[in-house]
């Protein structure tokens, strides 16, 4: 692999006078200079609004933006009318609870799983509180993976929901959608994969998952924030009500009543972000330019190397599967004795960034019987030297606390 860091301004700097490893790429990536320049060029020649002028610019702005949605369509092998840009997953998330919580009833099952980040949770908590639905969660196994022979058992034909993350932003599993879906079907279900951390990752492909629903951000895939995407089949988009309304997702309105736009603009309401949808678009192209297989083999590289480097040191504990295979680029740990915000910010003072907390997953802490852990997470950018500089940093705040 090229160093991917040169395409990286950001990972030019020093902090607290050391170079930067930025190790923090679960909760966000950093930005590559092509997709910097991107948006600079869209504000410097192209800035209108969508949809609503003849002029030069706004025709140029919509042609970009529509563009944008072919774009998304054919990374994850959908349709142009299946791709709705909202402001990241949990937007989309949101929306889905909202649309679809209107049909649920009392006693309708909605089946999450114990390593939901807090946007794949608290939204359906909320409208089954509202309906009097009941959330169940499919357990984990000792080995940090789903407990597939409980989750046959926990969906039946009560079950009318079942959203899952397609690649746990604590644990690094990644789960089998596949089977999950073929399951949840069998019942009618409807089927919805959060691909947050999975998109960037490896290749993600709504057809071969068979998922009815799928949602995704655009800053955890070189992209800006802001931008995000939810993917659903369209004839389940033509039924469902709209989530927002306003400028942009009507076709007529009257005193009396409102007819919606085709899709996916029903579901796009008001000026939309379009300097964001710019951006993705470039992040895609990027991303597609290294290669999906690539990006995958080559964390799978890291990690593998990562995994075998942390697991002798004494008073480490992985929290997530210890075998390199079925997982990503992202690894938990705790050490014996010291909390994960004093180890972050001992990591800190070497200029190595690291997340610690509960990851927006506390029903997972919960489950495990933990407060945090520290998460180290890689991208196409990050070194085998690098991780030499995080295992070396750990060793130094083990010492520091002996
Ligand atoms: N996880 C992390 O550090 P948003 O914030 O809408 O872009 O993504 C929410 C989200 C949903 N599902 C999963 C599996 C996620 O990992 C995230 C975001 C970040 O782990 C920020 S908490």
């Amino acid at each position: 692999m090229k160093d991917y860091k040169e395409d990286f301004p950001i990972l030019k700097q020093k902090v607290k006078g050391k170079p930067l490893i930025y190790l923090d790429n679960s909760a966000t990536t950093q930005k590559p200079r092509q997709v910097i320049q991107a948006i600079t060029n869209y504000y410097e020649k192209d800035n209108a609004n969508v949809h609503r002028g003849v002029h030069e610019l706004s025709m140029r702005a919509s042609e970009a933006y529509e563009q944008a949605h072919q774009i998304v369509a054919d990374f994850i092998n959908a349709q142009f009318e299946e791709i709705i840009f909202t402001k990241g997953t949990t937007e989309s998330l949101n929306l889905l609870a909202y649309s679809l919580g209107k049909n649920l009833k009392k006693d309708d099952e909605i089946l999450l799983s114990e390593m939901e980040h807090h946007s794949n949770f608290v939204p359906w908590q909320q409208i089954a509180k509202e309906k009097g639905a009941k959330i169940k969660l499919i357990p984990l196994t000792k080995g940090y993976r789903l407990d597939m022979k409980a989750a046959e058992k926990l969906i039946t034909k009560k079950t009318k929901i079942v959203s899952v993350t397609q690649y746990s932003n604590v644990l690094g599993t990644i789960n089998p959608i596949k089977i999950i879906a073929k399951m949840a079907h069998k019942v009618n279900a409807i089927v919805i994969v959060d691909a947050a951390q999975s998109i960037s990752h490896m290749k993600v492909d709504i057809k071969d998952l068979n998922c009815d629903f799928l949602a995704f951000s655009g800053h955890k895939m070189f992209a800006p924030t802001g931008i995000g995407v939810l993917y659903g089949k369209k004839q389940l988009l033509e039924k469902l009500e709209p989530y927002q309304c306003g400028g942009g997702m009507i076709q007529e309105v009257t005193l009396e009543k409102t007819t919606w736009n085709e899709l996916p603009w029903k579901f796009e309401a008001g000026t939309p972000n379009i300097e964001g949808a710019i951006g993705l678009a470039k992040a895609i192209e990027y991303i597609e330019k290294i290669g999906r297989e690539n990006i995958e083999r080559y964390n799978e590289e890291l990690t593998g190397y990562a995994l075998k480097q942390l697991s002798p040191i004494k008073g480490l504990t992985i929290i997530g599967p210890k075998e390199n295979k079925e997982r990503g680029a992202v690894i938990s740990f705790i050490l014996e004795g010291l909390h994960p915000h004093d180890v972050g910010e001992i990591l800190n003072q070497e200029g190595i960034a690291i997340r610690g907390g509960n990851h927006c997953a506390m029903p997972l802490m919960t489950s495990l019987k933990i407060n945090g852990t520290n998460r180290a997470s890689f991208h196409i950018y990050n070194t085998k030297e690098d991780i030499d500089s995080l295992i070396k940093a750990i060793k130094k705040a083990q010492d520091l606390f002996k």
